[in-house]
C-alpha cells in the first residue's frame, strides 16, 4: 500500500456504474458528516483527495481511490435527513448491490462519531457487517472533542451500546490532531498483507 501515489480514480452513481473488482478493497462507511472525508484525508495524507463539506449529504456516489495495489471504496454517508425519498432510495440501491456483488472486500471500516450513541442506521450496517463475516473494525471520530474522562465514559458506554458485536475492534481517531491514525493504518496494512496471502 503507497498511501502517496493514491488517486481518485472513477464514480459510481448505480450499482451497475461499479467497476469489476480487480484489487482489494478497503471500504469506509458511516452516516453523513461524522468525519469519513476526514478520515480518508489524514490517513491518506492529503488536504482534499477526499472533499470534506460543512454542509452534508452531498456525496452520493461510490468513490474509488486507488495506489494500483489496492481500492479504498468511499461509500456515500447514509442518515442525512434532508435528502428526497427517491435519493435515498437510489442510495439503498447502490450500497446494497455493492455489497451484493462478489468484491474482494479486504476490510470494512465503519465510522461512528466517539460522542453519540450509535444511531439506528449505524447498528443496522453493523449487524450487516457482523451477519455478512465481512472483516470490520469500527473507528471512533471527533475524540478531540471529548475530554479523557468524557472519553472515557463514552468508550464503557459503547461496550454496552455495541454488545453483542463481538468481532468489532474499536479505534478512537481525531481528524485534529492525527490520534488513532498509526494504529488504523497498521491494521489496514496487515489485513490487505494477510489478504494478498
Ligand atoms: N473536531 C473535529 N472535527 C472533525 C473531525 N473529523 C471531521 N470533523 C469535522 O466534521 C465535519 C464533517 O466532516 P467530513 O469529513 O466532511 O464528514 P463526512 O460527511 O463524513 O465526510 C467537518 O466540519 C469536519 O471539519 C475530528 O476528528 N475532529
Ligand atoms: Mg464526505
Amino acid at each position: 500500500m503507497n498511501l502517496n501515489k493514491i488517486d481518485f480514480k472513477f464514480a459510481a452513481g448505480t450499482s451497475s456504474q461499479l467497476p469489476q473488482s480487480t484489487l482489494p478493497e478497503v471500504v469506509f462507511s458511516g452516516r453523513s458528516n461524522v468525519g469519513k472525508s476526514s478520515l480518508i484525508n489524514k490517513l491518506c495524507n492529503r488536504k482534499a483527495l477526499a472533499r470534506v463539506s460543512a454542509s452534508p449529504g452531498k456525496t452520493a456516489t461510490i468513490n474509488f481511490f486507488s495506489d494500483d495495489e489496492f481500492y479504498l471504496v468511499d461509500l456515500p454517508g447514509y442518515g442525512y435527513a434532508k435528502v428526497s425519498h427517491s435519493e435515498k432510495k437510489r442510495w439503498a440501491e447502490l450500497v446494497e448491490g455493492y455489497f451484493a456483488q462478489t468484491r474482494s472486500i479486504a476490510l470494512v471500516v465503519q465510522i461512528i462519531d466517539t460522542r453519540h450513541k450509535p444511531s439506528q442506521q449505524d447498528m443496522q450496517m453493523l449487524s450487516f457487517l457482523e451477519q455478512s463475516g465481512l472483516p470490520y473494525i469500527t473507528v471512533l471520530t471527533k475524540k478531540d472533542k471529548l475530554n479523557k474522562t468524557q472519553l472515557a465514559a463514552r468508550l464503557s458506554e459503547l461496550e454496552e451500546e455495541l454488545d453483542g458485536l463481538q468481532h468489532n475492534k474499536l479505534f478512537p481517531f481525531s481528524a485534529l490532531s492525527g490520534e488513532g491514525k498509526d494504529e488504523i493504518l497498521e491494521y489496514i496494512q496487515t489485513v490487505l498483507n494477510e489478504f494478498e496471502n
